[in-house]
């Protein structure tokens, strides 16, 4: 995950709707409607990047790990689905440490197109890349993933490979999540492939632990978006008379992380006033699960063809070879 901003992932088109791109519009809207709602892509200043990094550390946080276990054990297979002298488009790259796995297992590549909102992010991992993988271009993209942007010259004429890691997929409502596969499909073009990191569903317990962990590490980087509201729009924001919420949402196969308000109050912010009833709270992330099958469905619908996936021995994980 980006040290910095990630890219904009947009929470729901009825919210896309309602708020600009700025932090502090996206506010207004959010802290104005019924229910109350932030969109989960402003957890990741810098703050909030150092401690998502520390969530995929976590005993309780198996997705990152899992993943990583998944590509390091199917890298070869998962290679053979990378066709000779393609482009690998990764979509809002953080770090690099996924990409490398799929880079060193195929030597075929002919160039690497890191695509993030983040230019000054990007320009560090690309050279640090550069380093260590020599033969290979690096063509970073500074762009926001979810909307239409244009690929490098010099892969343009090439076979192209999406990437799309880490279930950041589940941030996106199901119909979002198919309009950004259709989108990814309209920026690599035709004959493409695309490599997806989906959360499964399983059972709840493993899944409401990987989101309140012992440590309360997830806790605190709900709660910094309080502090980046404190910070950066003037807000007062009192961090105790709030706590972190999260849960499995069984119907709609997605955990909900809210922010509760634990008394009646008004709070400022963006030169604005709010106020809260005890137990109202924040909807400040969802995170959609999957099956097999369903992510299977969404991206059939969204164009693609399912070619291949790959699980760990526990299922809770799967990583998604698409074509179009
Ligand atoms: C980065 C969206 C995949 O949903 O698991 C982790 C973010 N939120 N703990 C996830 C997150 C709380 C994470 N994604």
């Amino acid at each position: 995950m980006a040290a910095l901003a990630r890219s904009a992932l947009r929470y729901s088109a009825r919210h896309e709707a309602a708020a600009s791109d700025s932090f502090a519009d996206h506010v207004v809207a959010g802290l104005s409607d019924t229910p109350k709602w932030l969109s989960a892509k402003y957890f990741y200043d810098a703050a909030g990047s150092a401690l998502f990094e520390e969530i995929t550390r976590l005993p309780e946080y198996y997705p990152t790990r899992t993943e990583l276990s998944i590509l390091t054990r199917c890298a070869g297979e998962i290679a053979g689905y990378i066709p000779l002298s393609s482009g690998l488009v990764e979509f809002g790259t953080g770090s690099t440490k996924k990409a490398r796995i799929l880079i060193d297992a195929a030597p075929q590549l002919a160039a690497y197109v890191p695509v993030d909102i983040s230019s000054e992010f990007l320009a560090q991992e690309a050279a640090a890349l550069r380093r260590d993988v020599p033969w290979l271009p690096v063509l970073p993209v500074a762009a926001d993933f979810t909307r239409d942007f244009d690929l490098p010259q010099q892969i343009r004429s090439r076979p192209r490979v999406g990437f799309f890691p880490g279930s950041t997929i589940g941030n996106f409502e199901p119909e979002d999540a198919a309009e950004f596969l259709r989108q990814a499909a309209r920026v690599l073009g035709q004959g493409a492939t695309m490599i997806v990191g989906v959360d499964l569903i399983k059972d709840t317990a493993v899944l409401n632990a990987a989101y309140n962990d012992a440590a309360s590490v997830t806790a605190q980087f709900n709660l910094n978006i309080l502090m980046r509201m404190n910070r950066e729009l003037g807000g007062n924001f009192d961090l105790s008379s709030f706590r972190h919420r999260a849960f499995y949402n069984i119907e709609d196969h997605r955990i909900e992380m809210h922010l509760e308000s634990l008394k009646d109050q008004t709070v400022k912010v963006a030169g604005r006033t709010f106020s809260f009833e005890t137990g109202e709270t924040i909807h400040t992330e969802n995170s959609y699960k999957y099956t097999i099958e369903s992510f299977r469905a969404l991206a059939r619908e969204a164009g693609w063809r399912w070619a291949a996936t790959w699980t760990d021995e526990k299922n809770y994980f799967s990583v998604h070879a698409l074509r179009l």
